[in-house]
This record gives structure tokens, sequence and C-alpha cells, in this order.
């Protein structure tokens, strides 16, 4: 016979925290929100690899690609760059986030002396930026012909088929720096020159960055950024469980810090064979994260094949249609509570902490601060993070709004069947996700910055000062359907009924 379970599966949004006791110590500015990435001997050793926030970003193409990597790295987390696309391709995304250098912008806006004016402006609709780097051969690292920026056309003077090389500035009249000079010095010389962009350019002529003016309060370093033993910022990779012989190697050398298995089930023995092969080439000294689970029994078998962390969730992320299509899933609150205790009860066995990370179904701030409470170590988002500028989605003007478009990896946009894959044909059969809008949220720094003050808040009013003792005091209730109705603002005439709360 089935076996049924006799708690019915919860979501977030039917939990509250209860406060507990506030010392006057109790300020969200000595809240540390460090937390363990990957296992370790708690008690005995220090983690080897923890995170500062406890935040990474969701393997998705709508999400997480070099850009993301890097604003999100600067604030303390971690983004793992989406595995639904070739290897090489994934690699150059690793390279390109590695390469990046605080204030040396690898130019992406570029073009090839043949281009017009009709290129630039559709050039600048598509990325957003208004500076364009003209190049022998049109990449980000040809010789450097010359600058387009605002000031060099006036669209209602000039015709659109115009040749850039007719109105750029060209490289005689830029000035330049060697690709060397320090960022300090990059700086003095915009400085005294009073110019907005300065371009670096090796002993060829060739583009390696452009120092922006513009950037020049975020070059100064960030309290909690994370970055590897070069100081370059630290990049997780997305797997799959079908081409990890030849992906991996790719991943390692382009200087993925961290790996994770991208699987819809991760209660299978494909993970457990993916896992086996890197520990066999690699030892310990690749790190990788399995999953996803929903239970106890999914969390041992990783916690046995060898996961560095074990992700949790099935069914409920945004743009998830996987529970109406296939019925099979659990209210994300139930599977974080389930799979901490086995984490626990892992450890207690064999003095092994394995991180657990809970990923997706986050729709509003408070909830990070639940999954937290409940025993997740870090969260795992998609939506969140797709709202921002530095995901790679277009920005989109629609009904008087900004929004971002944001879709599923089980989408026929994404079509990762790796994913989804359970042997057989390699190929989607049918969709388990769906192709959306966000709502534009603007730079990732302020979001991040404004959602961890709100769970700073909330751990004060539980009395805790860190992740783990959140875990050890936190006290929760299920809620009921008129006390959620309760909670939020009611029986007044709202003055701005448009306001939502994240
Ligand atoms: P969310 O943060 O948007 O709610 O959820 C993001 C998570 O949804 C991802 O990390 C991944 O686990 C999952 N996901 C991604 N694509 C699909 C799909 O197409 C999906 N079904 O479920």
């Amino acid at each position: 016979m089935a076996y049924y379970y006799s708690e019915p599966s919860r979501t977030f949004g039917e939990y509250l925290l209860v406060p507990g006791y506030s010392s006057a110590q109790c300020i969200p500015t000595e809240v540390s929100l460090r937390t363990p990435l990957v296992k370790y001997k708690k008690g005995q050793e220090e983690c080897p690899f923890s995170l500062n926030i406890p935040m990474v970003s969701a393997i998705m193409q709508s999400v997480s690609g070099p850009e993301l990597a890097v604003a999100l790295a600067r604030e303390g987390g971690v983004s793992f760059i989406y595995g639904s696309q070739s290897p090489e391709e994934e690699a150059a995304m690793i390279r390109k986030a590695k390469d990046y250098k605080r204030g040396f912008v690898i130019s992406d806006s570029n073009l090839g002396p043949e281009a017009t004016l009709a290129d630039i402006l559709a050039l600048k609709k598509k990325t957003g930026h208004s500076t364009v780097a003209i190049t022998e051969d049109g990449s980000a690292h040809g010789k450097l012909l010359g600058i387009v920026a605002s000031r060099d056309y006036r669209l209602s003077r000039m015709s659109l088929d115009l040749k850039v090389t007719d109105f750029m500035t060209p490289l005689e009249k830029l000035i330049t720096a060697p690709a060397t000079t320090s960022l300090h010095d990059c700086n003095d010389i915009i400085w005294d020159n009073k110019i907005n962009t300065l371009p670096l350019l090796d002993e060829e002529g060739k583009l390696q960055y452009i120092v922006f003016r513009k950037d020049y309060d975020s070059h100064k370093e960030n309290v909690n950024e994370l970055l590897d033993t070069h100081k370059s910022y630290v990049v997780g990779a997305g797997i799959n469980t079908r081409d990890y012989e030849e992906r991996v190697p790719k991943l390692i050398e382009a200087g993925a810090d961290v790996l994770c298995i991208d699987s819809s089930e991760g209660f299978s023995e494909w993970q457990s064979r993916t896992i086996a092969w890197i520990r066999e080439k690699y030892g310990d000294t690749v790190k990788v994260g399995a999953g996803n689970v929903v239970d106890r029994d999914g969390f041992n078998f990783l916690a046995e094949a060898g996961a560095d962390f074990i992700k949790i969730g099935i069914g409920g992320g945004s743009i998830c249609i996987t529970r109406e299509t296939k019925g099979i899933g659990r209210g994300q609150a139930t599977a974080v509570k389930e799979v901490a205790a086995a984490r626990d009860e892992y450890f207690k066995k064999t003095g092994v902490y394995i991180p657990i990370c809970s990923d997706g179904g986050i729709v509003y701030d408070y909830h990070i601060t639940l999954a937290l409470a409940m025993g997740a170590d870090f969260v795992m988002l998609g939506r969140y993070f797709a709202r921002f500028d530095e995901s790679p989605t277009n920005k989109l003007f629609i009904n008087g709004n900004y929004v971002k478009e944001y879709w599923g990896e089980g989408s026929n946009r994404a079509r990762n069947w790796q994913r989804y894959d359970l042997g057989g044909a390699s190929r989607l059969n049918f969709e388990e996700g769906v192709d959306s809008y966000v709502p534009y949220a603007g730079p990732l720094a302020e979001g991040v910055q404004n959602t961890l003050y709100k769970v700073k808040s909330t751990m004060c009013n539980c009395g805790a000062l860190s992740i783990p003792e959140l875990q050890k005091k936190a006290r929760l209730t299920v809620v009921s359907s008129t006390s959620i109705v309760e909670g939020g603002s009611h029986d007044v005439i709202l003055k701005n009924s448009s306001k939502k709360f994240d």
C-alpha cells in the first residue's frame, strides 16, 4: 500500500516567526550572515568555503550570466553560471567573470568599422550602454579604432546610414593608457583630463578594458565581497549528469570555484555516478553540490554519494509547473524542515556537516529568513535575481511598467532537457516551466542590501546574531488563513493601492 504522510505539504507563506528576547546587542549591524557552502567537520575544522551572505543565484539562462556573477560575488554570494549551453560557452562565461577586475570593464558594446549609426542605436537598445568601442574586428579585444559616445551623434541631423568611422572619436584623439595601469592611476588620468572613459590597450593596441568615471564609487572595496586567492570574484557553475566528463574539466580550467549538479530531481543513480566520477578524477579538490531532493531519503542518498552541499526543492519555483504537469513535488517549507532534520542526524552520526540550500519559491524577503530559521544554510533564487539590471535578459517596457524576461529551464525557450533527463531520448518531451516577465528592480547591490537588512532585523527580533543562532532560537507558528489577512493592511482605504511589498 502507498505511504501517506500525516503532515500536509506546507509553503513558507503558511508560517510566521514568533519574536524572542532581544538584548540591546541585537542590532542589524551586529548580525553576521556568514554561512558554510560546503561540507566540513563542524567543531573540528573551519569550513573551507563559506558565503558572506546566504544567497546564491539559480542555474538558469535568464538569471546567471557573468555580469550577475560579478555583482553577486561583490555582495558576498555566489552565482552558478547556467549549464544549458555548450561546455565551451559556459567556460567562456566563467572566464569572463573570473577575468573581471574591480573597476576594469570588458566592453560588452563593440562594433566594427563597417557599422552604421543604425547599428549603434540597435546595440544601445540591447545593452543599455551608450559607450561603444569600435574595433578592427568588432570584438571586445580587437584593435581599437575609436569610441562612440552619445555626444558623437545628433539624430535630428544625421542619417542612420552614416558609417561609425565618420562620427566616432578616433583613436588619435582619445586618451588611452596601457593595460597594466593601476586603477588608482586610471582614476587620476580620468580626473586630470576631465574624460568619462579611459580605454586600456595592450602593446598591439588591442582593447583590454575600459575604466568609467561613473563607476568611481564602486571601485572602493566592498567588505562582503567574495574573492578567491588571486583576488578574482568567486564563481560557481552548473553541470548535468550527461556530459560531465567533457564539461567539468573545461569549467575547472576556466576557473570555476564550485560546481552544482542542476537537476529537477536528484534522488537518482545519475547523480551518484556524476559525483563518483568527479571524486575519482579530482578527489576532494573540486567541490560539487547535488540535488534537488525534498525528503530524508533523498538527502541521505546524496550525502552518501559524497555531495558537498545538497539542494532542496521540487515544483516550488515561480516559473515551475512540474507539480501541475507531473503531480510530483513537495511544499518548500515541509521539504526544508525534513531535510534539515536529516542533515542534523547525519552530523550527529558522522561529525560531517553538509550545508543545505533551499532552492526556489522565495516570494517575499521574509521567506529567506524563514528558510534559514527552518535549517537552510543558504537559499537559491531565480525570480528574485532575474529582476535586476545584471541578469542577462532584456529589459522591456510593457503596459506602462519596466519588466525583465524570466523563463524556466524546463520551458520550450530554454530546452534544458538534461535537467529533466531520466535516460532515454535527448530531448524535452513536455514543458515543465513557463516563459514570463518579472517586474524590473534596478541594480542588484541595492536590492540585495535592502533584502538582507530586513533579514537581519527579523533575526534581531528573534534574538539571533548569526544563522546558527537563529536556527537554535527560532520559534515558528503555522498561520490560519484569516490571520494572513490580519497580517496585511486591512480595513483602511489605502492612499497608494499599487504599493507592493517584497
Ligand atoms: P524561483 O526563485 O524563481 O522561485 O525558482 C528558481 C528555481 O526554480 C531554480 O533554481 C530551479 O531549481 C527551478 N527551476 C528552474 N527552471 C524550472 C522550470 O522550468 C524550475 N520548471 O523549476
